[in-house]
């Protein structure tokens, strides 16, 4: 979409001018900026709003989070493994995408790759024969859930990392193995980890190239890094989203993966209000301290309302939440992992069972501001008030407040910043509500009313 280049101070002034005038017809959304809007493929990412983060590989079996890539694929032996049950207490708990470690750091390949031996070939699990990548696919097939890989460019084990051009060869073959072998990917997940290889120089990563090959080979799926270009991070590992959080961002501020520096977190928590080019935060973290399965943290798995806290401060803030549940030795889910996810499931479908808000009274808004209102199809005390703008037609709510009517008179009920694909508020239950509004206050033109969900008290 072609932008119009005129700022908002010069469209004030223009207006003003124009008025003064009086004859020339001015039309506001003209003199506007366009702002960014979701693709397909991130407005499909978006509505997912649970994805589930798989880590698994030779880390699981030497009980630590990040492999020196010494670890002998021998050490690859899941008695059980079944990526089946993995999707299934995915689904069940109400995911709708899934991520798997395709490679991690110790370079061990999930699949059957040509460049390298350090792989599932060379293990004993199905004989040298298997394929947990393929596997890994199917099972989110079978289950309804899009599949999407992480392949870690950090590398410790492939004897070219630190040779950049070469290693940036072979990590292109891996790509393409990949992307060309399995079918279509949601997602595909980049970190920026990097280091020096066994001469002793610094990997220089070809990001570029990267992120060229998956939009080539996989044109649907969208690229999470740090700067995107799809899905950017939302800026710490504690999966909770920033406030504000714009989904628009400046790209010129995290330009890519791994870059640190002043600006960089914040940029990264909390977006652009005025950002050029559409990239909403991913939420990511462990349901247990580690990534990958550690038996010593079975006590340590989060609690249900962990996780219904986790759920109101990511996908409730604009953002998706990866969730990273990692299967045991056996290759299976811990079933104390799978009891919490059935639990934040049950709450969550528990907590947003019954939408009250079913009749619009009103919208009206101008370019800076408006105000929807909504009748509660009965009186009630509140739970919960989840808002949301059309983000197809972009991101523009910078601040509102939320008031409620008891019969009598209104009253503030929350307030806050930016709204996106959801904003939720937890209430605090103590007044019976009729009618919902909420003012706004806009950065740019609004693409209509903010939609407002009442849940009640449960
Ligand atoms: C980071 C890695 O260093 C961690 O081990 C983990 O995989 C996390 C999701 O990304 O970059």
């Amino acid at each position: 979409m072609a932008a119009v280049s005129c700022t908002r101070r010069h469209f004030l002034e223009t207006s003003l001018m124009a008025g003064a005038a009086a004859s020339l017809p001015v039309s506001p959304a003209w003199f506007q900026p366009a702002r960014p809007r979701p693709s397909a493929a991130q407005l499909a990412w978006q509505r997912d709003e649970l994805a589930m983060f798989i880590h698994f590989g030779v880390n699981t079996f030497t009980d630590r989070e990040w492999g020196d890539g010494k670890e002998s694929p021998a050490v690859f032996a899941p008695s059980r493994l079944d990526a089946r049950q993995w999707a299934r207490v995915a689904r069940s708990a109400g995911f709708r995408a899934m991520i798997l470690t395709a490679k991690h750091h110790d370079g061990f390949c999930l699949w059957p790759t040509k460049t390298t031996t350090h792989s599932v070939v060379s293990s004993p699990w199905r004989g040298g024969k298997g394929d947990v990548v393929r596997e890994f696919v199917d099972a989110c097939r079978a289950e309804g859930l899009r599949p999407g890989l992480y392949l870690s460019p950090w590398d410790r084990n492939h004897p070219t990392y630190g040779d950049s051009e070469k290693y940036n060869d072979v990590y292109h073959a891996q790509l393409t193995e990949l992307l060309t072998n399995y079918g279509q990917l949601a997602e595909v997940w980049f970190d920026g980890a990097n280091a020096e290889g066994p001469n002793g120089k610094r990997q220089v990563y070809d990001w570029p190239r990267v992120w060229a090959a998956v939009k080539r080979m996989q044109p649907n799926a969208v690229v999470f890094s740090d700067a995107g270009p799809d899905v950017r991070w939302g800026g710490n590992e504690s999966g909770v989203a920033g406030d504000p959080n714009w989904s628009s961002v400046d790209p010129a501020k995290v330009t890519a993966p791994g870059v640190s520096g002043p600006g960089i977190i914040d940029a990264l928590q909390h977006g652009d209000r005025d950002g050029t080019v559409w990239r909403p935060a991913e939420a990511d973290t462990s349901i247990r301290p580690g990534w990958f399965y550690h038996p010593a943290e079975d006590a340590r798995v989060k609690s249900v309302d962990q996780l219904v806290n986790l759920y109101l401060r990511s996908v409730g803030r604009n953002s998706k939440l990866l969730l990273n549940v990692p299967p045991t030795p056996d290759g299976l889910i811990h079933p104390a992992d799978a009891e919490r996810l059935a639990g934040m499931h049950e709450r969550l479908s528990a907590l947003f069972a019954t939408d009250l808000a079913a009749s619009s009274l009103r919208w009206m808004g101008s370019l800076e501001k408006g105000v929807a209102e909504v009748e509660l199809s009965r009186p009630s005390t509140l739970g919960f008030v989840r808002l949301s703008e059309d983000i197809t037609k972009g991101q523009v709510v910078a601040a509102y407040v939320l008031s409620g009517f008891d019969g009598a008179a209104w009253s503030e009920l929350s307030r806050g910043t930016t709204i996106g694909y959801a904003k939720i508020d937890r209430m605090d239950g103590s007044r019976v509500i009729q009618r919902l509004r909420v003012a706004v206050e806009h950065a740019g033109p609004p693409s209509g009313p903010v939609q407002i969900k009442a849940f009640p008290t449960v």
